[in-house]
């Protein structure tokens, strides 16, 4: 008889996992520092073992001891040896281990250790192509399913989903690791994650490692309420502790069943345990899930589109759609197309979202330039600075695969159409990369002109697409709105398409508003009042200017007057910032002739930096340079209040690192056009005249942008500045300070856990450089900090820190 699959026993029963590796490892005697995968060479029967444990107490699956067994870590042929080993290891545990349950062997797959581009140093398609040869390695020895675990940021997890769909043919499942603020370490919430791995196909999704069952539930009921494949949980066994120089965790088995054993009643499919856990948690919660009946999974029919940060669900308010980011009619676009001014549609797409676009549709389609990479570069770029999805709009379909397969998210793609070529082309492409189809009721024959002909084709590709396993809630139908001005009954029909699609297949619509007024004047005064009547028919999203008014208006109203806008809350807000004019005076853009330069978006070198935006910040501090703005005065009055507004929203979690990052580079490239105003001027005769300073960011510190701008200062004032650089390792700093009998040490610390790195680092100098006096500084330290880690002095800022150095100076001198 065929063994059933891992897919096919989820469906019907709860599925228990094993529990911790790491911890077991250590009990065994792996030591600090050792690489765990290389145990499944070096002691086989060791990694069996620990399987074989897991499989008596009562788990169904064993996930390999392969957690960072990739080619970044490992050669080719070693990288070979030990998957090959890790999954016969396990799947000997499957013999050897009595327990009578079904069992199967998964290839775990971790994190590469490495941030993806533009966070970090790593190409995508590097990281999906580390990730396709280990699934494909894991497939060729024998495992049954790949899990990707413990993942902490969303584009890793989605270049990992696709590497184990293009490396192999096995079920892929997926959890991942979340902060005690329920996000990814790079912002994403639960539910984006949701929409993105179902659109990627994944078998099966969740949470582990993070916290422990009770703190890490609430997440797992968000995956609950949004997924519609089976939800695992595998939670740490609470935070750790050190007691008496060994590690414990503060939940015990018996608790950690209970809290697992909770979710499971309200739907979770597959249970296990993460870091701290052992076979006698694993042993307990088999008892529990033995007693319970599995909850039915329930397809969700959420139409769902997300961004790296979150998704946009549709509701009973429609959904707008931002159009601006589109070449068509406007000069000043297309011209920063041709010249790859790539500002430009950053800006755009900043100005958008702060009037209230919940999408941005991207188009960059022109003749004479490259879609396929002009789109894929328009929507990475944009993801940088924006966290809310895009609609990705093309008639390319070589574009529109390359932009969805970087994309971050589960996207809306605009559009597949009733053609069979539209239809052939596009749905395999969406059905790969998950997203929502925009669908135009058009084919061979045409635009229908009646109502009816146009839900034949609505039916037609719901048809089709559900042969490509794409869902209802997964399209969303565009009937076309055609001008008024050639047909009287052009509105009429379209309106009567958005009710018929509606209630006859139970299906959402969209709508480009603005065509229904073509050739008439004061299109804005038909379009706003064409958008009324489709959103009170039902519409469930538009892609309309968000810079008008008029359209605002209408849909602020809307909405109050639907009874979607509690309190009128929403209403009043937008109404409280309208100019106190007659309506569709100057502020109203959507006049229809749709060129008009830059709406708005960041124009102030520190909207540049808040919003991330490299090129301009460099540009604008250029600019500011060139009109005689004193470079110190820049960087105190725009890149540091810049700096600490990004930190501000930082630690109140309205952004995520990885819009810190982008800050941090866009204060740099302003940083470096203020250093090369510098140099050449004053630091040039100025340069060593004075004594030696030794500066440097402290061990376990990456943030430099303070330190730089002190030794510029410094430099600028004469001394002979030698720059350690950051994370400096308390030894190294010693030694430059000793080798050079540098009198004066700076030390940079930006945050509170490395202080103490820096109070290492000042007591080796007092040992081994007593000659030499210890200036601190960073946003953390206060004068009270300092004289508490024994620094000579705390300075508040660069200038601070010069007029100290000078003292020292002439102190040297003296004893000179
Ligand atoms: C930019 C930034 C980053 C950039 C750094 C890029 C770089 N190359 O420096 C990136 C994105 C990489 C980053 C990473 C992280 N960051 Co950060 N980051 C910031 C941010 C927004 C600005 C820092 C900055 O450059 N300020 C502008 C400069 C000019 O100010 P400054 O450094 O204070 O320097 C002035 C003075 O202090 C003094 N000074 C500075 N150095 C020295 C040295 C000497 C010798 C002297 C005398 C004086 C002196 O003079 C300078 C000029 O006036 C701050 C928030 C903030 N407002 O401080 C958070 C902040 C420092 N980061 C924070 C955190 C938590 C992190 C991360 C852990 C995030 C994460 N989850 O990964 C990582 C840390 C990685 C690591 N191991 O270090 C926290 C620290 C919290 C704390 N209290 O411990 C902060 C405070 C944000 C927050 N509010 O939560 N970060």
């Amino acid at each position: 008889m065929r063994r059933m699959t891992v897919t096919e026993y989820i469906r019907n029963n709860i599925l228990i996992l094993d529990g911790a590796m790491g911890t077991q490892l250590h009990r065994n005697g792996l030591k600090p520092g050792e690489l765990p995968e290389k145990w499944n060479t070096e002691h086989p029967d060791i990694i069996t073992g620990i399987h074989r444990d897991y499989f008596d107490a009562g788990a169904n699956l064993v996930c390999t001891n392969t957690f960072g067994a990739n080619s970044l870590k490992f050669g080719k042929e070693e990288l070979e040896e030990i998957i090959k080993a890790a999954v016969e290891n396990a799947r000997r545990a499957t013999e050897q281990s009595g327990a009578p349950q079904e069992k199967w062997v998964a290839l775990d797959v971790g994190p590469s250790g490495r941030m993806l581009a533009p966070y970090g140093d790593l190409d995508f398609e590097e990281a999906v192509s580390l990730f396709s040869e280990v699934a494909g390695l894991g497939e060729r020895y024998g495992a049954d399913l790949i899990y990707i675990e413990t993942m902490n940021d969303s584009y890793e997890t989605k270049a990992a989903v696709l590497g184990a769909r293009e490396g192999s043919s096995l079920p892929v499942f997926v959890t991942n690791a979340y902060g005690e603020d329920g996000k990814l370490m790079t912002g994403a919430s639960p539910r984006a994650m949701v929409a993105m791995l179902e659109g990627l196909g994944a078998d099966a999704i969740g949470v582990n490692c993070s916290l422990g069952p009770k703190a890490l539930s609430p997440v797992v009921e968000e995956y609950l309420a949004y997924a519609s494949v089976p939800v695992i949980m595998k939670p740490n066994a609470g935070l750790p502790k050190v007691e008496n120089g060994e590690t414990v965790y503060d939940v015990g088995p018996e608790e950690f069943s209970e809290e697992v054993g909770k979710m499971i009643k309200k739907g979770v499919r597959l249970a296990g345990g993460c870091c701290g856990t052992t076979p006698e948690y694993i042993k307990g919660l088999a008892a529990k899930a033995a007693g319970a009946r599995p909850v039915r999974i329930k397809a969700k029919n959420h139409t769902m589109v997300s961004g790296y940060a979150d998704a946009v669900v549709f509701g009973e308010a429609p959904v707008l759609i931002g159009e601006r980011i589109n070449p068509t009619g406007k000069k000043a676009f297309k011209e920063a197309l041709r010249s790859g001014d790539t500002g430009y549609i950053l800006r755009e797409g900043i100005g958008q979202k702060e009037k209230g676009a919940h999408i941005l549709d991207v188009n960059v389609g022109l003749p004479e330039i490259d879609e396929k990479t002009e789109l894929t570069r328009a929507v990475c770029e944009l993801q940088s600075v924006v966290d809310i999805p895009l609609q990705i709009d093309t008639s390319d379909p070589a574009a529109m695969e390359n932009a969805l397969r970087r994309y971050n998210g589960k996207a809306m793609i605009n559009s597949v159409n009733g053609k069979r070529e539209s239809m052939d082309r596009i749905f395999p492409i969406a059905k790969k990369y998950g997203g929502v189809l925009v669908a135009l009721t058009l084919d061979e024959s045409g635009i229908p002109e009646t109502a009816v002909g146009r839900l034949a084709i609505a039916r037609k590709i719901l048809n089709e697409a559900a042969r490509y396993g794409i869902r209802k809630k997964d399209i969303v139908f565009d009937p076309l709105a055609l001008t008024i001005g050639t047909g009287k009954d052009a509105a009429k029909v379209t309106l009567d398409s958005i009710s018929l699609i509606k209630t006859v297949l139970g299906c959402r619509t969209s709508l480009g508003v603005s065509n229904v007024s073509f050739g008439l004047p004061r299109r804005e005064i038909i379009n706003s009042s064409f958008f009324t009547m489709a959103m009170a028919r039902g519409l469930s999203c538009a892609i309309i200017n968000p810079y008008s008014d008029d359209m605002m208006k209408a849909y602020m109203s809307f909405k109050a007057l639907a009874g979607l806008d509690g309190n009128c809350t929403d209403y009043i807000g937008f109404a409280e910032k309208l100019p106190q004019t007659v309506s569709g005076t100057a502020a109203s853009s959507a006049t229809g002739k749709t060129d008009g330069g830059i709406s708005a978006g960041a124009t102030d070198l520190v909207s540049a930096i808040v919003n991330g935006m490299k090129d301009e910040s460099g540009s604008l501090t250029a600019a500011m340079l060139q009109e005689g703005r004193d470079p110190l005065e820049v960087i105190n009055s725009e890149v540091i209040p810049a700096l600490d507004e990004v930190g501000r929203k930082y630690e109140s979690k309205i952004v995520y690192l990885p819009q810190l990052l982008m800050s941090a580079e866009a204060a740099k490239a302003s940083f470096t056009k203020i250093r090369s105003a510098l140099a050449g001027s004053s630091v040039e005769q100025a340069k060593g005249k004075k004594c030696k300073v030794v500066i440097a960011t402290v061990h376990g510190d990456i943030h430099d942008i303070g330190k730089n701008i002190v030794k510029l200062l410094l430099e600028n004032y004469g001394f002979d500045v030698m720059d350690l650089g950051k994370d400096v390792p308390p030894e190294v700093i010693v030694d430059s300070v000793v080798s050079c009998k540098a009198p004066l040490l700076g030390l940079s610390a930006l945050m509170t856990t490395t202080v103490p790195a820096m109070e290492e680092t000042i007591r080796q100098i007092r040992e081994h450089a007593p000659w030499c006096r210890v200036v601190v500084g960073g946003a953390v330290l206060t004068q009270e900090y300092a004289d508490s880690i024994g620094a000579d002095r705390y300075a508040r800022d660069a200038m601070e820190t010069v007029r100290y150095a000078d003292s020292i100076n002439s102190e040297t001198k003296k004893t000179i």
